[in-house]
């Protein structure tokens, strides 16, 4: 991979707005701009400086903008960059693009900016995929994780991590040199504590990464119960809009319907389900399949009740619910239908009481949601994995230090041991970049948008 060519792409969102920014990065950014540039000379101009003048592509003036300089070390990708904010017209931005390339420049790819970052030193890999978690963040809790992992947390505590290992490699190395004299350096109880004590960090981060996950993603909650027991009413209850289908007609559900709605910051996705009966239909009868797989993938369901199910049926499924080991919040719906009597017997239950239809009882459902959802407040510094990637490599680091801490129990000799070491290595290295693939990097960096 080279950067001694300069890359150029519209940095804000295509289509008309009142500016766009179109960024260059590279060693001619600033030549290529002062060739179509009319104002003061750019090549004798201070860092983070900001230049109004206009862009001419021969006699024609194309547009009034801003230059906003960066001179290289000190920008995005350590290379000299150029931010030419323009009128947000598509023609006129597509025609000062165009010039540039023909200029010079060349067209970047989908985040070619931040891989360069990346690859100058600027960020390691896991921050650079917190930059494009930070752009997708439609939340208080995914913006939260995305920016801890973009400031670099998560980083310099793997770089510890990797640090102590690297040390610890090093005189597994040194016994090997020294082969048939039959040495030891490295003191095997430090090693051992050592393992256990990087064995705790990574059973940490590997758990923070049911939350990390829910924080990024939303948490993923079904709606499930009997046909007409009002569940499309409540997801229409809880999203304050019209989303699904109601009927007074059993089995008018027959497919999942999902949509998000933020309670506290933490977006959750609700998902609409065919009601739970045997049925003939062959189409009712998939989605009912349908619903019993989301329901095992929920981290939460909502099962509703009708008042007409008697307090033993209720009790019945209950049971049967718990067997899947999934929160479960039981709800009774309709309960404008419920006599006071009846309302009293269910009350030892531990049971919500809501009218889907008269909209009564909502906000209490979304407190228990929280409350069994149970995500704890997570502090400024307090690192959380969200991304997939890493709590993977994290777990085949595991596996590897496994290795290492059998081999220290048991008569493995030390090139077995400096084996598993150099692979917990690679597998953390993994995460931050410290070793990379073309692939790797191909994989991570073409998910991002053009010109981040
Ligand atoms: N009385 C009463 N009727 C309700 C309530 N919630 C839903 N319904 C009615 O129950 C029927 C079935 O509702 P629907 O949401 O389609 O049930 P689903 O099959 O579980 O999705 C419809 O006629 C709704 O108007 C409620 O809280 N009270
Ligand atoms: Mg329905």
């Amino acid at each position: 991979m080279t950067n001694n060519d300069t890359i150029v792409a519209l940095a804000t969102p295509s289509g008309s707005g009142a500016i766009g920014v179109i960024r260059l990065s590279g060693p001619d950014a600033i030549t290529i701009t002062k060739t179509v540039f009319k104002g003061k000379d750019l090549s004798k101009q201070a860092s983070h400086t900001i230049h109004f003048g206009t862009i001419r592509d021969g006699e024609v003036i194309l547009d009034e903008v801003l230059v906003s300089l960066f001179i290289g070390p000190h920008s995005y990708t350590k290379e000299h960059v150029v931010e030419v904010s323009t009128h947000g017209s598509a023609y006129i931005i597509e025609s000062i693009i165009k010039l540039f390339i023909r200029t010079g420049a060349r067209a970047a790819k989908p985040g070619e900016f931040t891989l360069r970052a990346f690859l100058n030193g600027g960020m390691d890999l896991s921050q650079a995929e917190a930059v494009a978690d930070l752009i997708a963040s439609n939340s208080a809790s995914s913006h939260l994780v995305a920016m801890q992992q973009m400031r670099g947390g998560f980083s310099s505590e793997l770089k510890g991590l990797r640090d102590q290992l690297i040390h610890f490699a090093s005189m597994i190395e040194l016994e090997l040199d020294f082969g048939e004299e039959d040495v030891e350096f490295a003191n095997r109880d430090q090693l051992r504590s050592l393992t256990l004590a990087i064995h705790a960090v990574l059973y940490r981060l590997i758990s923070s990464f049911e939350q990390g996950n829910v924080m990024k993603n939303g948490v993923p909650v079904v709606i499930a119960g009997k046909p007409n027991v009002g569940k499309s009413t409540l997801l229409n209850a809880l999203l304050n809009e019209e989303r699904a289908i109601v009927s007074e007609f059993a089995g008018t559900t027959r497919d999942t319907i999902e949509d998000e709605m933020s309670i506290n910051g933490v977006v959750f996705r609700f998902i609409d389900t065919a009601g739970i009966r045997e049925t003939a239909d062959v189409i009712e009868a998939q989605g009912v399949l349908r619903t019993k797989e989301k329901m095992k993938q929920a981290r939460l369901i909502l099962y509703l009740f009708d008042p007409e199910q008697g307090v033993e049926e209720i009790e019945v499924q209950l049971a049967e619910l718990a067997s899947l080991g999934i929160p479960i919040v039981g709800i009774v719906n309709k309960s404008d239908l419920l006599a006071p009597a009846v309302m009293e017997v269910m009350e030892g239950l531990e049971l919500v009481f809501i009218s889907a239809r008269e909209k009564v009882g909502i906000e209490e459902l979304k407190v228990e949601v929280l409350r069994k959802v149970n995500l704890h407040r997570i502090n400024n510094d307090e690192v959380i994995v969200s991304n997939i990637r890493h709590v993977e490599a994290l777990r085949k680091t595991e596996e590897a230090l496994d290795r290492v801490l059998y081999g220290l129990d048991n008569p493995v000799t030390s090139d077995f041991l400096a084996m598993d070491i150099k692979q917990a290595l690679y597998y953390l290295g993994g995460i931050t970049g410290a070793v990379t693939t073309d692939d790797l990097l191909e994989n991570i960096f073409s998910k991002f948008c053009i010109g981040k």
